[in-house]
């Protein structure tokens, strides 16, 4: 066809990418590499959305530029296929998982396809595959061998009407508290057998790493305050009357002549012991009402402040000042030590807790005043600024940075305190009660044949252990001959009423016997085997999304995780686009992660993911985020049946800056849909092509098209790259001719972003094999400036008309071009000319009197 029938031509060469394996990675080619990651989709029954396809894009075409360029592009897809929907659909309908993700899997394949995403299809990773998950078993299993992953009884939720356990994401927080997505029911913490792993060990490396990442500084800003290192110390109080002691963390020991009262969370040991006969029964009974509280809810700040005393008082060591100890949700069990001596002078949550239950406040920092007091010289709020010390015994008029050091020496040499760093960061919570994961390389065996059991089973320094049905029992991990562990059939995906996950119920698969040297296991007893039960636990989706950029560079290995050559030589992605909102967990998950692998000798650095780029979200036509309620979700698969792929691509980057969040507008396509048009003529109105050189004024706007696309192009700047070949297109476009060669240039910068166009006109143009193998176009700086400048003509300082003229021209010339010019004729006839200035280059200035 003479037109431009994009439905015809977009299937073509999406045929012709696959057959010719056109994007193909190859291994250990002598190129210089570049290694393009998008974050891997979980492939939903809903399909593409078009948040998809705005980062894939742009990997997309950056990934067919530096093809252009000459480099071995590494460029693969692949799927976050475990998790809750899939898992939910299976509970509803009794469909196993694994048919669910095929399906999915098959129709988000045929979309990114339709897109023209070339991906290396070759290298494609789904995290459910027993080959894939088999290394996930494994590495969690290096992490079980290095003491990095333990048992735990954690606080999950739990709904009693539904008789299951909750992810999060199935707990919604309502005004009557927190209840369950499905039904609407109340739902209550429950602490269940949970596998934990030891993120907090590398708390300092991940902090520390960070530095010299190539991220967006919020999302480093993220990362760095939920790890939260602070710098503070350890002080230790006497509880009047009792042997016991209370360790406190604090931030500010510059402070501790303003401890007036003490407070331990609700679920601090020393509460039962040091609770008075009196106090007792409204101590338990807040301690219990504690318990359906997260963490979040209990340490916000703006929450109104609760708490009971417990009848007992400490002694502040350095001035034996006898202070109450409170209970009080506000402290929290998980940070520190579970307990804080309070200075509500100069602490926001202390201080408004101090104004509630009329306790004392004394200030012991002052900055010239700088503190809000009232009539009466009563602090209104706290003071959490550095000041100097008053108040504060012999530490009285250090500044208060200079005392926090001061006091805690003078503490440490009393031994009732010492210096701390601690990490916001908890270990990691790792298993869920559910049955769609990968399920765990462990087995559970008594004492006396743990005992037994080779060393190369068990966990470095520490047995791992729990109580499993009111009996001790301790892990092994299976070796490596039995990866992959698969999920067994269960009749039923729902998890148990007492919060188990479906795996307890599959009797044949749980109860296994154990060679205790080789940890063999077998369904059936053999001489000097011990008994075993598998873990019934599963991982959390996050296992298959910590390390699956590795497998893309060896995905077929069965003997390793990754050949070290290979790794070698393809590296860490040089460059990872993906979501703002996985700016936390995924992102600090996998550093962990590779840290590990890092240390254990799989990868040879340690950070796995140097330069990072977050896509903007795009909104609705109004505005407002796109939903389903709202109704104004954007289908990409209806702008591809009306405009092209190409013309989605095209307008998905030229919507803003990649990382703005912009809205959407469905009529701004029609504007795209015609610059793909007309760049269609260009190419295929013959009767404008020339062979020969280019007129000057074509050449000129071409190079710097060329320059511009390619800085942008590299900076992920394609909405200005777009607008460059908008105006390029144009020049192009006027006149008598175009040279072919421009045209053909135009359109290899154009192929990244319009690829099905850009391989069909190049084809049409008279050429085989692919846009992409015929190397990028490169600028030619002298192309870019012009051959002639405009002079300003002026009579007497004012405008009176210009010229161009040849850039080499003379003083002289530019005189007489300006006294030959008619206008300026008319103001200097019959006048004197007293002065002919010339600025070179530029102005002509006759002043004639
Ligand atoms: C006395 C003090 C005086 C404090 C002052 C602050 C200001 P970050 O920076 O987040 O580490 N704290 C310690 N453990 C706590 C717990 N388990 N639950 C709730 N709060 C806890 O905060 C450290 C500060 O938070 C500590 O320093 C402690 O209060 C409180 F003018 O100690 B501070």
């Amino acid at each position: 066809s003479k037109d431009y029938d994009f439905a015809a031509i977009e299937p073509k060469w999406q045929a012709f990418w696959a057959g010719h394996k056109t994007y193909e990675a190859k291994d250990f080619e002598d190129k210089p590499t570049f290694y393009v990651l998008d974050m891997f989709p979980y492939p939903s029954g809903a399909g593409l959305h078009i948040g998809h396809p705005e980062g894939y894009t742009a990997s997309d075409a950056l990934k067919r530029f530096k093809k252009a360029q000459g480099y071995n592009v590494l460029h693969p897809m692949g799927w976050d296929a475990f998790g809750l929907p899939t898992e939910q659909y299976a509970i509803k309908t009794g469909t196993h998982p694994s048919v669910t993700t095929k399906q999915n899997v098959a129709r988000f394949t045929e979309q990114l396809n339709q897109l023209g995403f070339a991906y290396d299809w070759g290298r494609e990773v789904n995290t459910t595959d027993p080959g894939y998950f088999k290394w996930t078993q494994w590495i969690f299993k290096q992490l079980f061998k290095k003491g990095l992953a333990y048992v735990d009884e954690k606080p999950v939720w739990f709904c009693p009407e539904l008789g299951t356990v909750l992810a999060n994401e199935e707990v919604l927080n309502t005004p009557e508290g927190p209840r369950s997505e499905r039904g609407n029911y109340p739902v209550e913490r429950r602490p269940i057998r949970q596998w934990v792993l030891r993120i907090t060990e590398y708390a300092e490396r991940l902090i520390a790493g960070l530095k010299d990442l190539d991220w967006p500084d919020s999302t480093k800003r993220l990362q760095e305050n939920w790890i939260g290192r602070s710098e503070g110390g350890e002080v230790t109080f006497d509880v009047a009357g009792h042997d016991a002691q209370l360790t406190v963390f604090t931030t500010r020991p510059d402070t501790l002549y303003g401890a007036t009262y003490m407070v331990v969370a609700p679920e601090h040991p020393l509460v039962g012991t040091i609770t008075t006969g009196e106090q007792k029964t409204e101590v338990e009974a807040y301690v219990e009402k504690a318990k359906s509280k997260s963490d979040l809810e209990r340490a916000e700040l703006a929450k109104e402040k609760t708490g009971v005393w417990t009848g007992a008082t400490a002694i502040n060591p350095v001035n034996g000042k006898e202070i109450p100890i409170w209970v009080a949700d506000y402290v929290l069990m998980t940070y520190g030590t579970g307990a804080i001596m309070a200075v509500p002078a100069h602490d926001e949550r202390d201080f408004e807790f101090a104004r509630e239950f009329g306790l004392e406040i004394v200030q012991v920092i002052d900055d010239d005043g700088a503190a809000e007091k009232d009539d009466s010289g009563a602090l209104t709020a706290a003071y959490t600024g550095p000041g100097k010390l008053i108040n504060s015994g012999e530490q009285s008029g250090k500044d208060s940075e200079s005392a926090k050091k001061a006091v805690i020496e003078q503490l440490a040499a009393e031994n009732r305190g010492k210096a701390t760093v601690n990490f916001k960061l908890r270990d990691w919570l790792f298993s869920r009660q559910r049955y769609w994961g990968e399920p765990f390389p462990i087995v559970w065996v008594n004492e006396s044949d743990y005992a037994k059991a080779d060393d190369s089973l068990k966990s470095a320094d520490r047995p791992v252990s729990c109580q499993i049905d009111g009996e001790t029992r301790f892990a092994l991990a299976l070796p490596d001959a039995e990866l992959p562990l698969e999920l067994p059939e269960v009749e039923s995906y729902t998890p148990s009423p007492d919060g188990q996950s479906p795996l307890s119920k599959a009797e044949h698969w749980l109860k296994v016997y154990v060679d205790p040297q080789s940890g063999e296991t077998s369904t059936e007893a053999r001489d000097g085997w011990i008994e075993g039960i598998r873990e019934t636990n599963t991982m959390p989706q996050w296992a298959g999304s910590c390390w699956y950029y590795l497998r893309y560079i060896d995905p077929k290995n069965s003997e390793a995780l990754i050949d070290p050559e290979k790794e070698k030589y393809w590296g860490t992605p040089d460059l990872y686009i993906g979501g703002a909102e996985h700016a936390v967990l995924h992102l600090l998950y996998a550093r962990f992660w590779h840290h590990v692998l890092y240390d254990i000798g799989v990868v040879s650095d340690p950070e796995p993911f140097k330069k990072l780029f977050h896509q903007g979200i795009i909104l609705g036509e109004d505005g407002e985020k796109m939903s389903k309620s709202r109704g104004n979700v954007v289908n990409p698969e209806t702008i591809i049946d009306g405009y092209g792929a190409d013309a989605l691509r095209l307008y998905l980057m030229f919507l803003g800056p990649l990382e703005a969040m912009k809205p959407w507008n469905t009529k701004g396509i029609e504007g795209i849909a015609r610059f793909l048009r007309r760049v269609w003529t260009l190419a295929t109105d013959e009767s404008r092509l020339t062979e020969g050189e280019d007129s000057e004024d074509n050449l000129r706007e071409l190079h710097a098209t060329i320059k511009k696309v390619t800085e942008d192009y590299e900076a992920l700047g394609f909405n200005t790259a777009i607008s460059q070949m908008m105006i390029c297109q144009k020049q192009l476009s006027s006149g008598d001719k175009v040279a072919k060669s421009s045209v053909e240039a135009l359109l290899k910068l154009l192929a990244p972003l319009a690829p099905h166009l850009g391989e069909e006109l190049w084809e049409r143009l008279g050429h085989q094999g692919s846009i992409v193998e015929a190397g990028w176009p490169k600028h030619d700086e002298s192309k870019l400036v012009s051959n002639t400048v405009k002079i300003i003509f002026q009579v007497n300082g004012k405008y009176r008309g210009d010229a161009e003229l040849p850039a080499d021209h003379s003083k002289e010339e530019a005189i007489a071009a300006a006294k030959s010019s008619e206008r300026v004729q008319n103001f200097i006839e019959g006048k004197t000319i007293k002065k002919e200035i010339y600025v070179p280059g530029k102005i002509v200035n006759i002043v004639a009197v």
